[in-house]
């Protein structure tokens, strides 16, 4: 029986993914580097340096380690703007519900984010109290799909991953959970999350979630 449900935060809990993208998108028009919402799916979960290493695929000028530090932090910069404006409205459906039921049975309640803005997002959103543990996204090392946010969100709930189920909404998230031995819910589309255990379209199916709860 499982103990805990860990979060990924972008495109489960709300949805960030279009502030990313647009705080991108100004900064590779700024650039004057081609990008479009396909090269964004690629961005979903990966971390801030390795997303700028992918928009600059497009562009034929090489940039130095201090000016990629320097763009990066710009768009940084746009996003928290951005994030500013979130309130409890940019809950995604269900999320809510779920997570006072989870309360509820006594199950813990983690996040495992590759975002460094996490925190901020959770506080505007009004849900950073219900979190047992957050990880902290700048201590990890090695971004999705590898499985080491999962495992350190386990660690410290003192849990073995086994009794975890991850809930993702990216290919590289449901990857990082099964590596960590996790229960993977996949939210979203089933074809890009073959590779999860089960695949819910949101969180509004709050029975088939808790279901796991409570066997
Ligand atoms: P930041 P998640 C991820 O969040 C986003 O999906 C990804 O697009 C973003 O680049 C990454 O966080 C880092 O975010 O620049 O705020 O540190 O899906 O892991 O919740
Ligand atoms: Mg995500």
């Amino acid at each position: 029986v499982y103990k805990a449900a860990v979060f990924d935060l972008d495109g489960v809990i709300t949805d960030t993914a279009r502030f990313h993208y647009l705080a991108w998108k100004k900064l590779a028009d700024e650039l004057g580097v081609y990008f479009d919402e396909n090269i964004n799916e690629r961005l979903k979960g990966v971390g801030r340096m390795e997303s700028l290493e992918i928009i600059l695929e497009k562009s034929p000028r090489r940039f130095s380690r201090d000016e990629k530090e320097y763009l990066a932090e710009k768009k940084n910069g746009y996003y928290k703007n951005m994030i500013e404006k979130i309130t409890q409205k940019d809950l995604l459906p269900g999320v809510k519900e779920l997570f006072f039921a989870l309360k509820g049975r006594g199950v813990k309640i983690a996040l495992a984010s590759a975002s460094r803005n996490a925190p901020t997002v959770l506080k505007n959103l009004g849900i950073a109290e219900l979190f047992d543990y957050v990880v902290d996204a700048g201590r990890i090392k090695r971004c999705k799909p590898d499985p080491e946010i999962f495992l350190v969100a386990a660690e410290n709930l003192g849990l073995k991953p086994g009794e975890c189920v991850g809930i993702e909404d990216s290919a590289a998230g449901i990857e990082a959970i099964k590596r960590a031995g996790m229960f993977a819910v996949g939210i979203g589309d089933p074809e890009i999350l073959k590779n999860a255990d089960m695949v819910l379209r949101d969180l509004k199916n709050l029975r088939a979630i808790l279901k796991l709860f409570d066997d």
